[in-house]
């Protein structure tokens, strides 16, 4: 296949154990992006992981906020954040690629999340929306225009980087057969709402 991929780049957004079936927070059917992800990765030359890294007693966790349980929502300095089970502590199995996945075919992979005061669901920004992962001086030194995404989750990580791209004035594209959703209180309507009235293509493989 060609890699007729111009100024872009493939955004590949926390395929990681503890987001697949068995993990800490698996996302259902998570593992199912994993073929469609080392597909697309044939044609695009410019491919970046992400992962998802937290020390352990990250404040992300529910476990760090006493009585709290996962899926609540706590009040950090930044705004409220949801409080999840522990997962992806940097260095741990669960936090490892998904055996299947391609990594090789990256040429860069941006960890985020690893500050324990502040969470990042995006690859771009942690949630203080201000705090830079260093992805956009990376794209910005690499000249690429346009991101295409996919990963997990649709809903948090994937659709805050895909508005985070847009918001740098890239252009972005979300592959949604590439990506599977948490679905957490009607989170993945909210973003791809949100996605959709921020100038994010949603797309299927079969149409790029
Ligand atoms: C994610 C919740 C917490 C994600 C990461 O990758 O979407 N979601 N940490
Ligand atoms: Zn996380």
């Amino acid at each position: 296949m060609p890699k007729n991929d111009g100024p872009s780049a493939l955004l590949v957004v926390d395929v990681q154990n503890d987001f697949c079936t068995g993990g800490a927070l698996a996302v259902p059917d998570g593992e199912g992006v994993v073929p469609v992800v080392n597909r697309l990765m044939d044609r695009f030359e410019r491919v970046i992981l992400t992962q998802d890294w937290h020390p352990s007693e990250h404040l992300s966790f529910a476990s760090a906020h006493g009585d709290t349980r996962p899926f609540d929502t706590v009040s950090m300095p930044y705004g409220p954040q949801t409080a999840w089970p522990d997962h992806c502590v940097a260095g741990s199995s669960g936090a490892a690629f998904h055996r299947d996945l391609r990594t090789e075919k990256a040429q860069a992979v941006i960890r985020k999340g690893w500050r324990r005061e502040i969470d990042s669901y995006s690859a771009f920004f942690e949630n203080d929306r201000k705090t830079p992962t260093g992805l956009a001086g990376l794209l910005r030194e690499l000249q690429v225009a346009r991101v295409v995404l996919c990963g997990l989750a649709t809903d948090f990580c994937v659709a805050y980087s895909a508005l985070d791209a847009r918001r740098l004035g890239l252009e972005a594209t979300v592959v949604l057969d590439g990506c599977r959703a948490i679905d957490l209180e009607g989170s993945l309507a909210a973003a791809t709402a949100e996605m959709g009235q921020n100038g994010v293509n949603l797309v299927q493989s079969a149409d790029l």
